[in-house]
């Protein structure tokens, strides 16, 4: 028989995502003292699709952690993790909830000493977003959120940060983007089209161009999504990510009043479904004001409509 949850328990499913996500991080932040000190800063670091796809020994305890405490807690409820699913531990998605974790997210970053790596443990329930936990324990940034109860930062700031303001196109938009890990020239030069015409200016040769106000890269799906939900990004769009880099972000996205999408042939309204939460091209644009005549709502998807008419579109591998 499938599980069910009350408010209450989804209440505390939360507060143990939570309390799990600031065990991981402060294991996180051990995890990249001890990988810059070593010889090199290369030692216990791992490739697993080519040389900038890349994994630690510290990804993979995390992913541990995380488990055992979910399996403590909640044997019979499922659990996606980014290293136990690259290793072939691949759970179908049913009805009862699921646990959906990327241990460091921004593993380049993390690697780096960039500031902007995280744990991100989103719950899925109902084949939908439910729960979203984005530790970011370099920042010491907390973003949490469960489906009907409004986004937090560090537990007490309501997000968006400051009240949604008007998107009257993407020229006047900062525009979060990833170069991803398929470097194929395929997909870079698709890419670089891309983000050719969302910079470019088009009375200057760029057809097609907007001319956004500029495009951020901070390495992290999980990150991005937090930066639309805070509402310093208008949106972000990557293909190629993978449901344990974005369901996190989704709900907290969503609870901040953002739009969160999938690829440009995709049509919905309401809940994020298995289909874009699986489907690896996922767009998100942040909260946006009514104005005389549109709707929030309305202005959001149009951005997206805006945004798909002005991007190439392709397949991840
Ligand atoms: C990474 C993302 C990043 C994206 C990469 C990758 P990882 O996750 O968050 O935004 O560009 O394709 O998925 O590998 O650091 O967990």
């Amino acid at each position: 028989m499938a599980i069910t949850l009350s408010e209450s328990e989804q209440e505390s499913l939360l507060e143990f995502s939570i309390q799990v996500a600031k065990e991981a991080g402060a294991v996180i932040l051990q995890g990249s003292k001890s990988i810059r000190q070593e010889l090199g800063g290369s030692s216990g670091i791992d490739s697993k699709k080519n040389s900038v796809d890349l994994v630690t020994e510290w990804d993979v305890k995390v992913e541990e952690i995380v488990r055992n405490a979910v399996k403590e807690k909640y044997p019979d409820f499922g659990f996606i993790g980014e290293e136990s699913y690259s290793k072939g531990l691949r759970p179908e998605l049913t009805d009862d909830p699921t646990f959906c974790v990327d241990p460091i997210d921004g593993t380049t970053n993390f690697v780096h000493g960039f500031p902007f790596a995280c744990i991100s443990i989103g719950v899925i329930y109902q084949r939908t977003p439910l729960i979203g936990v984005i530790f970011n324990p370099f920042l010491d940034q907390l973003f949490s959120a469960l489906k009907g109860h409004g986004a937090f930062l560090n537990l007490t700031t309501r997000l968006p940060l400051s009240p949604p303001s008007p998107l009257s196109s993407l020229s006047s938009a900062l525009i979060g983007v990833e170069w991803g890990h398929d470097r194929t020239k395929e997909l870079v030069d698709k890419k670089a089209n891309s983000f050719s015409r969302l910079a470019g200016d088009p009375a200057f040769g760029v057809a097609g161009g907007k001319m956004a106000h500029s495009m951020r890269s901070v390495g992290s799906a999980a990150c991005n999504y937090a930066l639309v939900a805070s509402g310093g990004l208008d949106l972000y769009w990557e293909i190629g990510c993978w449901p344990w880099d974005v369901c996190a972000g989704i709900v907290i996205a969503q609870e901040s009043g953002g739009f969160a999408s999938g690829g440009p042939h995709v049509n919905h309204d309401g809940d994020v479904t298995e289909e874009i939460l699986h489907g690896r091209k996922y767009i998100v644009v942040r909260a946006i004001a009514d104005t005389p005549g549109e709707s929030g709502r309305e202005a959001q998807k149009r951005i997206v409509k805006e945004f798909y008419e002005t991007v190439e579109d392709w397949d991840p591998k």
